[in-house]
Parts: C-alpha cells; structure tokens; sequence
C-alpha cells in the first residue's frame, strides 16, 4: 500500500487533501508537467501547485493551445501527458485539438475541473456532463464522484491511454474532490504498463510472407506505428529483403520511413485517382501500421483496385480490415514482429531494390532541379525555401509541419525526416496545432532543435501559443509562410471546376485588408520577430534564430498566386 505522504509544511500523520492526492498519483506514474488553463473549479489544483516541486503547471492563453501542447508532449515522449481543462467551456474549446490528439493516438490524461458533487443537479454555471462530452473522443471518460474514487480513476485512465492503442483518456474532477481530506486508510494503489512489444500470430506471419514471396511488385506503406515502435531499421530490411518503395501514409504525420534511406519513396497522394494510379502499378500492398487510406475528399474513386491484395500489420486490430480486406492480417508491434516476416521472404525480392532505389533517386534530383530553377522567383516560392530549410536544419531537430499548399508533398523530400521522432504533423487535419505542439515538444526536448513550418493562417488559430513561448524561454523558430490566404481552399475550389473557376474569384479564402502584421503579433506575444522577402534574409533569418536560445517568429512572405 502506497501511504499518504503528509502535506508539504505539516506534521506526518495528518490528513492530505484531494488536490495534493492527485498529483502524488500523477508523479508516481511519471508525470512530470500539467498543461492548463485554469477557472473557479481548477482553483483548488492552482493552489496545490504553489507548493509542489516535482511536476510543473504550463499555462496556456486558451484551451486550443493547452490540448495542442499536451499532444505535442505526448506524441514526443510516448509517455503520459496531463492537461487541466476549465469546466464545459474549457472543454468545449479544445475539442478540435483533442480530436486531432485522437487520432494520433496520443497518450493524454485530459482532466477538467467540475462544478462540486453537491451542487450539480442545480446545472450551476460553467457545468455540464463533461464526461458525455469527451466520450467520442476519448478512449475511456469518467467523472470521479468522491476522492475515495480517484486513485484507481487515475491509475486506470493512465493504462488505458497508454496501452495499443494509445490515446487520450478523459476525467472530470470536481472542486470537492480536490479539497476533500483523506489520511492513510485511502490506498493510492500502483501503476499498470502493459508490455507493448506483442509478437503477431505466427500463421499469419507465414500467410504474409507466401504473399509477399508470390508478388512481383509490393509496395509498403508505412505508418505512425512504425516511428512509434522504433521499427525504422527493422522496415528498411524488409523493404531491401522484397525489394519494395516505401510510402509514408497519406496524412503523414510521423517520419514513419527514413527519408535519406534509398527506398523512400514519400507520402502517397490524399486523392484517391492518383492514388488508384499508384497502387495499379503494384500487386500487393503491404501496410506496416498506416492508416488505409484516409481519403480527405469523396472522389468517387476507390484508392484499391477490386482483389488487390494487402498485408497489414498494425497494433490496432481496429485499423486492420477496416477498408479493405487484409489477406494476410497481423496484430502486433512491428519492432517485435517484422523480423520473422523479414526472415521467413528469404531476400525473395533483393534483386529489384537497386532498380527501384535508382528510379526514386532521378525523382529526387528532378524535384531538386525544380526547386533551383525557382530559387530566383520574387515573391519566394516555397520550394526553394524549403530546400534551403532543409540545408541549414540541425541533424538532432524536430519539424512540426503544418504547412497546406506550401508543403503537400515536396516538403518531406526538400527538408530531411530522419530520425523516427524528427518530425510530426497534420495527423487530425484540424489546423492551428503546430505551434502548441512545438511548445509541447520543446518542453520534452530542452535540448534539441525545434522548428515550426506553418502557413499564415493555420498559425492564426492558435497564435496565443507564442507567449506561452515567450514566458517559458522555449527556443522554438516558428517559420510562417504568408501568402495572405487559405491558397490550399481556393486550389481545391478551383478544382471542384464552379463559379469560383470561372470567375477566378474566391469568397472568405484571402487574409488581406487589412493584412495580419506577424511583426506586430511577434511583438505583442513576446517573442522576436522577423521578415524575409529573399532566400539571403530567409538563410540569416533562421541561422540567427537557431543560435539564439529564445523563440523567433520567421514570417517569409511567399508567392499568392493560386
Ligand atoms: C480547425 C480547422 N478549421 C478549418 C479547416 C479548413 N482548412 C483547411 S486548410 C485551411 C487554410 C490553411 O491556410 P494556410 O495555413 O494559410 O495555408 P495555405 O493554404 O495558404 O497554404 C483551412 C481553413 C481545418 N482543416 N481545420
Ligand atoms: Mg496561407
């Protein structure tokens, strides 16, 4: 039995309140940092804080910028992460960055202060049934009724957001719980990890690999599990022993596949003709945790062809046939389980890779060729911003990419993604989470790198995480391409061939009149800020804000046409 510890400043043996509980149960399963912003229902929690020195309280200026940090966090350390919402509203207001969280499989313990038991039924201000609420969106959601309730409400929902597949676990934690008194009758009881390394079933490991020593040209796909297992060499020795491409999945949001390595192939297309064209030059899919395949319009194409044959691996027996029919279907963890695949193909298809390694590398060099032809446009294009980015990015970085039409699918080639947590982004497609999450993973990697690429108005959705920056010393370089405009709504709207179209003329899709003032908006958050017109400012511009050891907003201003 864990004893209660005595309040910090009293006598042993005294009873402990609520609020100190609950962050001794958060420090014993290994929490170390609560992202909120607080109300009347967190006071109680606000005010444990001023005392406790093994977990720290980051502020953020809305409940957008709270959650976004907490999946940063989450997302960089695989471990735990908390936040501390305000009540319905609180809650109401992260919902969008929670869903992105969800569907990244970010591992949050996202808490609210509730309205005390004894007046809910009165439906007092700010209440609601938070726990309905969050319960879409969360793997678990509960409300703890009585202190007695929250040590095994805690240790629950920590396992459950921790445990394949990972996620955000939701608890609603009213006042009178956290100042309730409790001595040592109250067991904290103990956390729970389950093992994640799961080795895939044996018979259907063999079934993949008769399939894949019968096709003539697999193709793999590779997905967020694969970064999140550490699979990196493990994949790239099955993709050598085939000799296959290896596509990141289609909302790519971890490097899931090592972009320097020779059988990067980078993301497939979102949009399911290009992506038909891909997959009919490939007679058998071999997904490694990817998500298939996230359509982010209807098109009234199907991404598979009728009897294409497909592999999957993922941890989430979810993901697995959810689509299309897995011939040969494997949960487990890929680290632990694509060794014995790998084994069991023999090399079957090693003579292809060189071929296939060749093709991609004269694609590389061609979009290389393309960006050097643009490096002279005025204003900036943004693939020569991006190829110059990559040159001067440190090795040990971390990008977080938020960047729509200026990035689709150049930017993973022009600025490298190595390492398996160098690089996160757009998981949730809600916009406005860049640069929380980089607040979130420059609080998990003090000493590394961390770049932001956004546009100009995915940054407006969450602007206010520049102070949090600012209050912190997070070093972040936060680099935003304005071209004044959601330019990726009108491309698509122009696409849809309407009005628009015709008239090229776009409604609701400009930033302009007046024009957003990023120098201003660095100002005014804290944080330097400075404007680069030119590859020379854009190279000054961020070599001088990596050296600086303090935050840097990098507005480039960049070619609006559509
Ligand atoms: C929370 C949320 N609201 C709205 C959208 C719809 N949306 C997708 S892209 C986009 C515009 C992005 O603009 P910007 O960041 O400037 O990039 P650009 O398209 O100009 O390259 C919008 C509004 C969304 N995905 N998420
Ligand atoms: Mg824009």
């Amino acid at each position: 039995m864990m004893a209660i510890s005595p309040e910090p400043g009293y006598p042993a043996g005294m009873k402990r309140a609520g609020k100190h509980i609950f962050l001794d149960l958060l420090h014993s399963e290994g929490v170390d940092v609560i992202f909120g912003n607080p109300g009347t229902t967190e006071l109680p929690l606000l005010d444990a804080f001023v005392v406790e020195d093994r977990l720290r309280y980051i502020l953020g200026l809305n409940e957008v910028v709270v959650m976004g940090m907490a999946d940063g966090y989450a997302q960089a350390t695989g471990r735990l992460a908390v936040c501390n919402l305000h009540a319905a509203p609180g809650l109401g207001n992260a919902m969008g960055m929670l869903y992105n969280a969800a569907r990244a499989g970010a591992p949050i313990l996202v808490t609210a202060g509730q309205q005390d038991m004894s007046i809910r039924l009165t439906e007092p201000l700010l209440w609601d049934d938070l726990a309905t609420m969050a319960r879409p969106l969360c793997k678990w959601s509960f409300e703890v009724a009585s202190l007695a309730e929250l040590p095994r409400a805690v240790r629950r929902a920590a396992k459950v957001a921790l445990t394949a597949p990972t996620g955000p676990v939701f608890l609603s934690i009213p006042g009178d719980v956290l100042t309730a008194m409790a001595g040592d009758e109250l067991d904290l009881l103990a956390p729970t990890r389950i093992g994640p390394r799961l080795r895939g079933d044996a018979d259907a490991i063999a079934a993949a690999a008769a399939l894949i020593r019968a096709s003539t040209a697999p193709v793999i796909f590779a997905g967020d599990h694969v970064a999140r297992s550490g699979a990196h060499d493990e994949l790239a020795a099955l993709a050598e022993a085939i000799g296959a491409p290896v596509y990141l999945e289609g909302m790519a949001n971890t490097a899931a596949f090592p972009s320097n390595h020779r059988l990067y192939a980078g993301t497939v297309a979102r949009m399911t003709p290009a992506l038909r064209a891909l997959m009919e030059q490939h007679d058998l899919l071999i997904s490694i945790g990817a998500d298939l395949l996230t359509q982010s319009q209807a098109t009234g194409v199907e991404a598979l062809a009728p009897g294409t044959k497909v592999v999957h691996l993922d941890d989430e027996p979810w993901q697995i046939g959810k689509n299309f029919a897995a011939t040969a279907a494997i949960q487990g963890d890929a680290r632990a389980t694509l060794p014995e695949l790998t084994a069991l193909v023999a090399d079957c298809g090693a003579h292809r890779s060189t071929a296939i390694a060749a093709g991609l590398a004269a694609k590389k060099a061609a979009l290389f060729a393309r960006a050097d032809a643009m490096a002279g446009d005025l204003p900036l294009q943004p693939m020569p911003v991006l190829k110059l980015i990559g040159e001067l990015l440190p090795d040990n970085a971390i990008v977080i990419e938020e960047l729509l039409s200026s990035g689709m699918n150049t930017v993973r080639h022009l600025v490298p993604a190595v390492a398996p947590d160098s690089w996160f982004g757009m998981r949730g497609g809600g916009i406005g989470v860049a640069i929380p999450q980089a607040a979130g993973i420059q609080l998990a990697h003090p000493d590394r790198p961390v770049v932001v690429l956004s546009g100009d108005g995915s940054a407006l959705y969450s602007i206010a995480a520049l102070w949090t920056l600012a209050h912190y010393k997070l070093p972040v370089v936060t680099v935003i391409f304005n071209n004044q405009s959601y330019r990726i709504l009108k491309q698509r709207t122009r696409a849809i061939g309407g009005h628009s179209a015709e008239a090229d003329s776009f409604v609701a899709m400009d930033l302009q009149d007046p024009a957003i003032d990023f120098m201003a908006m660095a100002k005014a958050h804290g944080v330097a800020g400075v404007r680069a017109e030119t590859l020379d400012a854009v190279r000054t511009a961020f070599t001088t804000a990596l050296a600086a050891g303090t935050p840097t907003l990098i507005e480039i201003i960049v070619d609006r046409e559509v």
